[in-house]
């Protein structure tokens, strides 16, 4: 296995979550009604195929992504998430915001180590005085829903060759 010394190659990426207030009728479908929102939290690639509308192409992270786990708040059931396979995503219901812990695990063959970003699960408006703003459901249906997505890129320095090669064929 030969490093190829000198070269650094990177993966454009984007992590964050989508959320939505739920109905009345939808919380009351629940066995949690306390919960207040559908959201999801995923990990996408940033460099779309040119002829998808689809922003992030949802499933062109495996050739070099081999896990993606999601750490929830201790107060869901089983809160260590294992992604194995596209979508790099997880849907939950809830009440609160909180930090998840996102850690991306590469394939074997590209011997590099896992990395982790956190991410704030987002719900609400937020003020511009960095308040949360919580408005009745009738405006928060209106206003439809919440997104909160961080770019990144992905760098390999000193990728192997075979990796190199894996990268460069998508
Ligand atoms: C807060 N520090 O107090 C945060 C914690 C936890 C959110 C938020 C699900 C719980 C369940 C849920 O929304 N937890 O499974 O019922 O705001």
């Amino acid at each position: 296995r030969v490093r190829q010394r000198g070269i650094s190659i990177y993966r454009p990426i984007i992590y964050g979550n989508t959320a939505t207030v739920l109905t009345q009728e939808e919380r009351n479908a629940l066995s949690t009604p306390d919960h207040t929102h559908k959201w999801t939290v995923a990990v996408r690639s940033a460099a779309s195929a040119p002829d998808s509308d689809i922003v992030g192409g949802a499933d062109d992270l495996s050739y070099f992504i081999k896990r993606v786990t999601f750490k929830l708040h201790e107060t869901y059931p089983n809160p260590t998430r294992n992604v194995d396979k596209p979508p790099f995503e997880v849907s939950e219901t809830g009440w609160g915001e909180f930090e998840i812990q996102i850690r991306i695990t590469f394939v074997p063959e590209s011997g590099e180590k896992a990395i982790t970003f956190y991410h704030h699960l987002k719900l609400h408006p937020w003020t511009v005085a960095g308040e949360p703003e919580i408005p009745p459901l009738e405006e928060a249906l209106k206003l439809g829903p919440v997104h909160s997505w961080q770019y990144d890129e992905i760098v390999f320095n000193d990728p192997f060759q075979s990796f190199l090669q894996t990268l460069l064929a998508h």
